[in-house]
């Protein structure tokens, strides 16, 4: 069949709205979304009983041949642009137009993105493994995306820290296995904020009940009020607004705006974004624009983990979600937490915080997106920050350590306090004020004449 030339293929709608609007018309001056799906020692695609000739991608055998011999420009067909068999690396290049938009209002949309890319090729059968490393938008499509409304710097100016590198926001998870009532939840709550800032629900809890909405809201704003007006300070809230129907979230989500009232800046929403998908964190993009956006990933290693020789990286899923709009994502704690991941992961902050960022395989220009602020989170205490920070050369992230808040031996408060002692003694170490000792001697000599932190180490040191 006569196939219409790319780029002559119509682009509907140009109805674009928001900040991020200038971008129009078809997107042909650079192969679109180009996914690197790729190997490594066990990745990549593989024809079974072809000595590891790669197959191309997700294209079907035929198509591969014919789009070998036809130029870009002159179909809307995916284009396998690179392979390398040695390393079993493959790159493909996406035409925009292939990605479906919204009637509404032009936008586009990931998962129409994601459907192409990660869709069918996953459970292709002569597929025996194939994981996406790296993704690219072209600036000009990346602009039909919403990208984020808030992100940590609206956090800092809540706690009267400025809108520059205000850094460590120090927080705690409230955990249901504790199985807390309403009353007790918001005593929790008040004793973390009489040290801390930021406390988020544990992703498994919103509504369950024996701690219903309804009743532990306000104790959540009871405690918010008592703990700003005694320290004097602005305190934080993540509520789970994570539901199976769009409905139900945005039930949820102006039921807790109507009780914050006057603190409603003081309430980010979380959404548990791989459970519940990306078109969750678009509802609440899209629905509350003002609220910061928590994108918690629970069940994300099923896909992104090392061990996985399918789906897409870490690195990707995360990346995605400055894409769609997230204020915040969990970044795992790149080697220095209790989930997996390694040093390098910093290149995942780097590609949700800066404005022109190195992927493994692409260059992404961000053009003024806001950032996507990394939260770290998973088995994290005051003594695990100073490495972490001088990894990542600064602090300017979202903490969320439950055990590492309530584990402490003296209790919440002291909990807090000390994860901001670690962030304190990585700075005054890296200023030279303990001269030139190593990282951990200049922490030990901090605690030494800090409470809070020497107690982190009566409780959390394990040698
Ligand atoms: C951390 C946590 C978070 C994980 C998620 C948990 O608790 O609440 O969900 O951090 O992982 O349930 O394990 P602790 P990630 O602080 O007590 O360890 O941040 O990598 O998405
Ligand atoms: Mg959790």
């Amino acid at each position: 069949a006569k196939r219409a030339p790319w780029p002559a293929v119509p682009w509907t709608s140009r109805a674009v709205r928001g900040p991020l609007a200038d971008g129009g018309g078809p997107d042909q001056e650079r192969p679109a979304c180009a996914g690197g799906l790729h190997h490594e020692a066990q990745g990549g695609l593989r024809l079974p009983g072809h000595g590891g000739a790669l197959r191309g991608g997700v294209l079907h055998r035929h198509e591969r041949q014919r789009v070998h011999h036809r130029r870009l420009h002159q179909t809307v067909d995916a284009l396998v642009y690179y392979i390398d068999p040695e390393n079993e690396e493959m790159k493909i290049a996406y035409p925009t137009a292939l990605f479906d938009r919204n009637i509404t209002d032009g936008r586009a949309m990931m998962c129409s993105v994601l459907t192409l890319s990660i869709g069918n090729n996953q459970g292709m059968g002569d597929v025996d493994y194939g994981k996406i490393y790296d993704i690219y938008f072209p600036p000009q499509y990346l602009r039909l995306f919403d990208g984020p409304s808030c992100c940590v710097i609206d956090m800092w100016r809540i706690l009267g820290r400025g809108t520059v590198g205000g850094g460590l926001v120090v927080g705690t998870i409230i955990k249901p296995k504790l199985g807390l009532q309403p009353k007790p939840f918001g005593q929790a709550c008040y004793g973390f904020w009489q040290g801390g800032d930021f406390i988020k629900n544990d992703e498994p809890q919103g509504n369950q009940t024996f701690c219903q909405m309804n009743e532990c809201i306000p104790e959540v704003v009871k405690a918010m009020r008592a703990a700003q007006e005694e320290t004097g300070q602005g305190k934080l809230f993540s509520a789970n607004i994570t539901a199976d129907d769009p409905n139900e979230m945005i039930a949820r989500a102006k039921y807790i705006l109507n009780q914050m009232g006057p603190m409603a800046e003081n309430c980010a929403f979380l959404v548990d974004g791989y459970v519940a998908g990306g078109t969750a964190v678009t509802v609440a993009r899209r629905n509350f624009p003002k609220q910061f956006l928590h994108y918690h990933r629970a069940g994300h290693g099923a896909v992104t983990s090392p061990q996985t020789q399918r789906g897409y990286t870490a690195f990707v899923h995360t990346k995605l979600s400055r894409v769609i709009g997230a204020s915040g994502i969990h970044t795992g704690t790149m080697s220095f937490g209790k989930m997996e991941g390694d040093a390098s992961d910093k290149n995942i902050g780097f590609m949700l915080q800066d404005d022109v960022a190195d992927g493994p395989y692409y260059r992404q220009e961000w053009e003024g997106m806001k950032q996507t602020t990394p939260i770290i989170s998973g088995g994290m205490n005051a003594l695990r920050l100073p490495a972490f920070f001088e990894n990542l050369g600064h602090s300017n992230v979202i903490l969320t350590a439950g055990g590492g808040a309530f584990g402490h031996k003296d209790g919440p408060k002291q909990g807090a306090i000390s994860c901001a002692q670690g962030e304190e003694s990585w700075k005054l170490w890296k200023a030279g004020t303990y001269g030139d000792v190593s990282l951990s001697d200049g922490v030990v000599e901090y605690a030494k004449t800090h409470e809070e932190l020497k107690g982190a180490f009566l409780t959390f040191q394990k040698d």
